[in-house]
């Protein structure tokens, strides 16, 4: 066979394979959540004929022209009757685009669209864009929210890293056509992890937001915020007010940000969230919940102490290590729960749970009591009532 039949046939091959791949439950679980096998999405899901020139004449070594480094970070949504992930794809030149995959089951079979996503800029262009939540809102349209990110103009000409990040907007209604709206303008003079919420509040749309004086640095931004704009077409937040902080020797204290738009259920809204903490290895990304009033969404009634999902066996290696970061999840009718978080910045995972099993979580899981005569306190408790349960009422320290 002429070699370049035969490396086609073989890097086609070794496609089909990947994804036709069914994905398998872990059997073990800690009763909140099932984690699967396989990554949903990897840099190898996108499809050949975005990375290879497939032209022999042009093309004679069948070299990658395009390398694509990682896919993570994806907003979903249930759309249609399939699961649709817009993942943060990653080019091998540092530049992110969205683009996206669609599976019938949400756990295996994930394939990319043909064409990634045409994002429209504004009329100050963008360099890098990343990390899309998505919002179905009251109004009708789903909304993309992400990170929008443009070199510091006041940066010197020998400081070639110093950047601003702030909230783009983008709405849709089939996914291909993509309107660009204003970024959010809102007091601090950085944003990211910004996240529509699905209604209105008193006519207003409502924002989670992510205050950071700096690029990385969350700084005097205090936690995750939540702000209002009478308008969507020129969004701008006057006030903002930290709803969820960041506290001293919490899996939160470096920085925190929101995941997922909230899911509405019928004791308050779920949230999913990141929090960071520094440790001598780096920072440490973890996921972590709680659950804000029906009737009141900037006020917190529920936080589980400690993370939800952390970190396990692969997910801790790769090109930011030692990282889970969650932007999408899909709650059905039905009550079950897709969770879509990306591991050290390089691929998609998937977790399946329940809305009864995350607010019973959520509800019942000891709040932190931020030390550890606290975290003592705690699990005495649990003894104790075991004990009653075992052996009728007990002291428990018999
Ligand atoms: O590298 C980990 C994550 O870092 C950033 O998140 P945050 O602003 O909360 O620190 C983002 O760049 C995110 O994309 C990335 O996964």
């Amino acid at each position: 066979m002429d070699p370049f039949e035969e490396r086609l046939e073989q890097l086609q091959g070794a496609y089909l394979k990947l994804i036709s791949r069914p994905n398998e439950k872990f059997v073990h679980s800690n009763g909140v959540y099932n984690r699967y096998k396989y990554p949903v999405l990897t840099a190898a899901h996108t499809p050949i004929f975005w990375r290879y020139d497939i032209c022999e004449e042009t093309n004679p070594y069948l070299m990658e022209r395009f390398g694509i480094n990682a896919v993570f970070n994806a907003g979903a949504i249930k759309w249609r009757g399939k699961y649709i992930l817009v993942a943060r794809v990653e080019g091998a030149d540092r530049k992110s685009f969205f683009a996206v995959a669609e599976s019938k089951n949400g756990t295996d079979g994930f394939i990319f669209w043909p064409e990634p996503v045409f994002l429209p800029q504004t009329d100050e262009p963008d360099v890098n864009v990343y990390d899309m939540r998505l919002t179905q809102h009251e109004d009708g349209w789903i909304y993309g929210l992400f990170c929008t990110e443009r070199k510091d103009p006041s940066a010197s000409e020998h400081d070639q890293s110093m950047a601003v990040a702030a909230c783009g907007i983008t709405r849709t209604k089939d996914f291909i056509n993509w309107e660009r709206l204003p970024d959010l303008k809102t007091p601090s003079p950085q944003q990211r992890n910004v996240v529509l919420h699905s209604e209105l509040v008193d006519g207003w749309y409502a924002f989670y937001t992510r205050p950071q004086d700096g690029f990385i640095e969350a700084g005097s931004g205090g936690g995750i915020g939540l702000g209002f704009s009478k308008s969507i077409e020129n969004p701008v937040i006057e006030n903002e007010v930290i709803i969820h902080k960041r506290v001293y020797h919490t899996v939160y204290e470096a920085k925190n940000g929101a995941g997922p738009a909230p899911i509405r259920t019928s004791v308050g809204w779920l949230h999913l969230a990141h929090g960071v903490r520094n440790t001598a290895a780096g920072l440490r990304y973890v996921l972590y919940m709680f659950m804000t009033d029906l009737n009141d969404i900037g006020k917190v009634i529920h936080c589980p102490g400690g993370y939800f999902l952390a970190p396990e066996g692969d997910e801790r290696i790769g090109d930011v290590s030692n990282v889970l970061f969650c932007n999408g999840w899909i709650a059905e009718d039905n009550g079950n729960v897709f969770i879509y978080y990306a591991s050290s910045d390089t691929r998609m995972h998937v977790a399946t749970t329940t809305i009864g099993q995350l607010i019973d979580y959520v509800v019942n899981t000891p709040e932190d009591g931020y030390c550890s005569a606290s975290s003592v306190q705690a699990v005495l408790g649990i003894i104790q009532k075991n004990r009653e349960f075992v052996h009728g009422k007990s002291d428990v320290r018999n």
